[in-house]
This record gives C-alpha cells, structure tokens and sequence, in this order.
C-alpha cells in the first residue's frame, strides 16, 4: 500500500536527518545547480532511500538537498522522476508527498517547458497560474491515502494566489519581466508535432512539458500550497521551425540560471 511505502521512506530519511523544511523546492531539468549554491545542511542520496524510484534521464542528479535559504528551512530536489521513465503515477509523486510528510507547507515546483504563447521566447520565465492534465493519468488514481487528504479533492485553485502575488512581487525585485500561463502536461518522452502543439494552444495551453501538473495536485492533495515556475527553454514544434533537442533545452537552462536563482531565492525570502 502507497501510505505504508511513503511511511518506510520517511523512515529512511530521518534514519539520517531529522531536518525539518518549511519550504519544499523541486528542481526542472537543467536547473539543479540552485542546490549548490544554498547553506547546506546535509544531502540523502535518492538512491539510500528504499523503496525511492531513482531517475535515469543525464543532468538530473538523484538527492534531496536540506539547508536554508536565508533564515528558511528548505528541502530540494535536485533531479525528479518522470512518467515517461515508466514509473506509476503514484511513484512520480512520491517525493513531493515526502516533502509534505517531511514537513514542508509549501512547494515550488520548477521545470525547464516548450513554449506555445507566440509572445514568449526561449529564456523567458513562466509562473504557472493553471494546469491542464487531462492527458496524464492523475497520480490521485487508485485507493485514497485518508490520512493525507480527502477522496475528491477541489484544484479550483492549485497556484495559490497569494504565492502568486509573491512571485510577481520577486520578479519585479529582480528586474524579470515574468510571464503568466497554463501549463500543459503531456507524457513525453518524445517532444509534440506541430499539430499537438496546435491542439495544445486551442486547449488553452501557454507552455508545455512532462511534469510539474501531477506533483502540484498530489501536492494541493494533502493540502500544501503550490507555486509554480517554468523556464521557457524552447519553443514547442510549429512555434519555431528549428527541430528540438534536450541538448538545447539544458544550454538556454544554464544561460538562465543566475536569473533562476535570484528569481528562486526573492521568492523564497519573500
Ligand atoms: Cl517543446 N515539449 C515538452 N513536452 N517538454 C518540453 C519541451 C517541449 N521543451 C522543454 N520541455
């Protein structure tokens, strides 16, 4: 059962720490770095926490990284797991549940995205204001966790506003100019045609990706608030006519990422 699995790695993990976060940070593809740079206090390897699903895709690191960012307690993820690395839904969430049960009220969820609103460009950052996740399955299928949250949960309001207000608040500190959009989950892991990414955008769609929806309804599940931000690394097929590659994303994810951490940090601060 997923409650007792989520139990025994909890379990692992205070065998090691017994760190207590207030803020829980997962970090997108090509954005790990932002862990090095914070007052670390101690790592737990993925990999030493039994029953962890531990990611295979290069440039993502397998850890939990605890320390402060300022005065604040955090818990980073650097490197996720996604649905296309063939885990369940259940899994793929499992370390945001972790965060939770950890201690964390709040999460910043973070992912490198496709850009599909013609006025962005490659480099921009989004905050997520909604999510569209009707072609994933939910990672809230199968028998309801009761000592988490409750069977049918609302998602009228999964970015809270009120961290909203903090993330534009941020930006504007840092000198961003910040876009707003929905974020569409598909599976990946191969990357849309231009006629998906048309459908995309009648949906109702501003970047795309393959994470991110899942963790923040697992997330507003057991009643953390959310916060989300993608960094436009590209945009989706049909929006620009250059061909697509993971070798690019990560490059304009490096040229960002001093922005990223003075974005990531106000907010936290904030
Ligand atoms: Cl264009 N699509 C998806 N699904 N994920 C991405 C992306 C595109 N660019 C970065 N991540």
């Amino acid at each position: 059962m997923m409650y007792d699995k989520l139990r025994k790695c909890l379990s692992s993990i205070r065998e090691k720490t017994d760190f207590k976060p207030e803020i829980g940070l997962i970090l997108g593809s090509g954005l790990g770095d932002y862990a090095d740079g914070i007052k670390v206090e101690t790592f737990v390897q993925y990999a030493e926490i039994e029953g962890f699903p531990v990611s295979t895709v290069k440039g993502h690191k397998g850890r939990f990284v605890f320390g402060y960012v300022g005065e604040t307690p955090v818990v980073i993820m650097q490197g996720r797991v996604h649905y296309y690395e063939g885990y369940d839904m259940s899994d793929v969430v499992l370390p945001t549940r972790l965060m939770g049960m950890m201690g964390a009220k709040k999460i910043i969820l973070t992912n490198a995205a496709g850009g599909i609103n013609e006025t962005f460009s490659p480099g921009d950052f989004m905050m997520i204001t909604d999510h569209i996740s009707t072609h994933v399955p939910s990672p809230l299928i199968g028998p309801n966790m009761d000592e988490i949250g409750t069977r049918f949960p609302d998602m009228s309001e999964v970015y809270s506003k009120k961290l909203q207000d903090i993330v534009r608040k941020s930006a504007g500190e840092c000198g961003i100019d910040l876009k707003e959009g929905v974020y569409i989950q598909l599976t990946g892991p191969n990357y849309e045609t231009p006629a998906e990414i048309r459908m995309c955008r009648i949906l109702g769609g501003d970047a795309v990706g393959m994470s991110t929806a899942c963790e923040a309804m697992a997330a507003r599940h057991m009643g953390l608030e959310v916060c989300g931000i993608s960094c436009i690394t590209n945009m989706a097929a049909g929006v620009s006519d250059r061909p697509l590659d993971h070798q690019e994303v990560q490059e304009i994810a490096d040229k960002v990422s001093g922005e990223f951490k003075k974005l990531i940090t106000a907010v936290i601060e904030n």
